[in-house]
């Protein structure tokens, strides 16, 4: 069993393929890529990044796999930062099996991430609407559908209201991550079929890049292996929250990303 994951390659910082391989591999699932890009560093606080495009070698790729008969067992996308990239993955997601996950990595905190154009959130919808499972945290999951009026605290109404909207985009699973609640803290509101479960948890004050790549990441291998939705996402948001604490507790600079020795030690701790 072998899943394709789609991300850029940053080299230096933590987020995106130096995330989700290791935490992959680490609970046993055998993870493929798909370098978008290969860029210095991720983006989100480092303004000169040397960004090498992929898009023709992503094309390359995939043909040289289907020459020689590779295909996966699902397909997990991350931050693609350009639109071109969007028919590409969906490609892939054509020729692959089940289950496929997007994280639609468009921005954070209100904002779209550096570099990426304005038209992103609607070419982002075309690979929600082929997800099985999608992650989007509140800002991207206000630019997919259009319900932005700015972060605020949320009450159990809103996020119905949200859920709602992405179910209807045809996702049958799916995470809003790092919700500020009206009841206090953050919250990740996960759906499986009509059952919709809240997971509250601190508000640490600052989070990382790669924490959300982290996250998914825990979520879609604990779920391939055959957990529970809820017992998964439990799992992959106790991890993240974790490996921040621990970089936040460190000293550890934000844009160099989540610290990872901490996760994979966690991981290896919960015997998952
Ligand atoms: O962690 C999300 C992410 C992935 N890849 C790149 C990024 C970011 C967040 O900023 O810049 C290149």
């Amino acid at each position: 069993m072998a899943v394709l994951a789609i991300h850029d390659l940053s080299c230096y910082s933590k987020s995106s393929l130096t995330v989700v391989i290791p935490v992959m591999e680490a609970l046993g699932v055998e993870t493929a890529v798909l370098p978008v890009s290969v860029l210095s560093t991720q983006t989100d606080g480092f303004d000169d990044v040397a960004a090498v495009d992929n898009t023709e070698g992503m094309e390359r790729i995939l043909a040289a796999f289907s020459h020689l008969g590779i295909a996966f067992d699902g397909v997990y996308t991350g931050y693609l930062g350009d639109n071109r990239r969007v028919d590409i993955a969906l490609k892939a997601i054509e020729s692959s099996g089940h289950p496929v996950l997007v994280d639609p990595v468009m921005g954070d905190d209100g904002e779209l991430y550096p570099s990426l154009s304005e038209d992103l959130p609607s070419h982002m919808l075309r690979l929600v609407k082929k997800a099985d499972i999608i992650t989007p945290n509140l800002t991207e999951a206000m630019m997919l559908t259009g319900l932005d009026d700015g972060i605020r605290k949320l009450g159990q109404r809103d996020i119905k209201d949200l859920i709602d909207v992405l179910r209807s985009f045809g996702p049958r699973q799916g995470v809003i991550t790092s919700i500020p609640l009206v009841a206090g803290g953050l919250g990740n509101a996960a759906w499986d079929g009509n059952e919709i479960r809240l997971f509250s948890y601190d508000d640490l004050g600052s989070s990382f890049p790669g924490a959300g790549d982290l996250f998914a990441s825990v979520l879609y291998a604990l779920t391939i292996r055959g957990d529970s939705f809820f017992g998964s996402a439990l799992h992959a948001q106790e991890i993240a929250s974790y490996a921040v604490q621990s970089s936040l507790r460190n000293g550890r600079e934000r844009r160099l990303g989540i610290e990872l020795y901490p996760a994979l030690r966690e991981i290896s701790r919960r015997m998952l």
